[in-house]
């Protein structure tokens, strides 16, 4: 069971082809939870001190692949924090929405590759961490009255 909301890894079908090389297939409605709508990838990232991330999405979904190197990721849904290494290129990091999430530690090689289910909007990203906690706080007493409401919760 996952401690984290929002977060599941998604492992690719993979084929070894002996010495020359490994692919991973990804396939639009098949291995992704939602229509990918745009993609994007970060690189150049040799600065020890790197910083990405530090944000949560309001409804933007992703997938987000290490094809090459390594990096942290932390990852905090509001109530629960955790951390690991993203280093397989294989495995697919899903981020969903009223996450915050932040990405460090990249190695030199480090490149991150990302499925995202929309466009790119401004609006839909949270950067201000007090502001993400107001946010999921206020959002999980509202699914909890209306649980509450409907007689789910006795
Ligand atoms: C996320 C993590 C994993 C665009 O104009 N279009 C785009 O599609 C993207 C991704 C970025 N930008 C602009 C917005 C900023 O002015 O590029 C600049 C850097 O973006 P940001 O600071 O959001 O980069 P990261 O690496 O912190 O975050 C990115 C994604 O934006 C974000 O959705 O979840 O990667």
């Amino acid at each position: 069971m996952n401690l984290i909301k929002g977060f599941m890894l998604i492992e690719l079908p993979t084929i070894q082809d002996g010495i020359d090389g490994t692919i991973s297939i990804v396939e639009s409605g098949k291995h992704i939870p939602f229509n990918v709508k745009r993609v994007y990838y970060v690189y150049n990232l040799a600065n020890q001190v790197a910083i990405r991330g530090k944000h949560a999405h309001k409804k933007l979904e992703q997938v987000l692949f290490c094809i090459s190197g390594s990096f942290k990721l932390n990852l905090d849904d509001g109530e629960n924090q955790m951390e690991f290494l993203v280093y397989k290129p294989n495995v697919g990091v899903y981020l969903g929405v009223d996450l915050w999430h932040s990405m460090t530690d990249f190695s030199s090689n480090c490149i991150f590759f990302v499925l995202a289910s929309d466009y790119y909007n401004e609006s839909d990203y949270i950067r201000n961490y007090s502001e993400f906690i107001n946010y999921v706080t206020v959002k999980n007493l509202k699914t909890h009255s209306n649980h509450y409401n409907h007689g789910l919760i006795q």
